[in-house]
């Protein structure tokens, strides 16, 4: 029986060290431009991650924050709130899709995207309506997200 018992904790272990190893860090710029004539940005906007990753939003700029949509983030993962005018991070606990905002930029167009793994959450990116000018730019993440 020992021998046994020993090889399992031995693969256990094997698993969690794989796992550390392969999350990463990602970064986005929280930026006034993208030098592009493009105004009020995530920088990447879409991004594809795997779960155990981690997020940072780096404030470039000033007046800005990162949070989640709340429609599109997967059920039972704590929201992003970032403040203004800070960085902010997140882990990814779960596949998904998970909206990001800008509070006071949110219907200029001030959204992100990210995509997590094989999402559950499909149905709450179905049903999501980007309000005013943010539809453009949602619609525009949408195209990026191919298989
Ligand atoms: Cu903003």
């Amino acid at each position: 029986m020992r021998p046994l018992r020993l090889a399992s904790l031995l693969a256990v272990t094997l698993t969690c060290a794989a796992g550390a190893a392969s999350a990463a860090d990602h970064e986005i710029k929280i930026k006034n431009s993208n030098g592009k004539g493009k105004f009020m940005v995530f920088e990447p906007d879409f991004l594809k991650v795997e779960p155990g990753d981690t997020v940072k939003f780096v404030l470039v700029d000033k007046n800005h924050n990162a949070e989640a949509i709340a429609d599109v983030w997967p059920e039972g993962v704590e929201p992003l709130k970032g403040e203004m005018n800070h960085d902010a991070e997140f882990v990814v606990e779960k596949p998904g899709y998970y909206g990001i905002k800008c509070h006071p930029h949110y219907t200029m167009g001030m959204v992100a995207l990210i995509v997590a793994g094989k999402p559950e959450n499909q149905s709450q990116l179905d049903a999501y309506k980007a309000p005013g000018g943010a539809k453009k730019r949602w619609d525009e993440l949408l195209k990026q997200n191919t298989p």
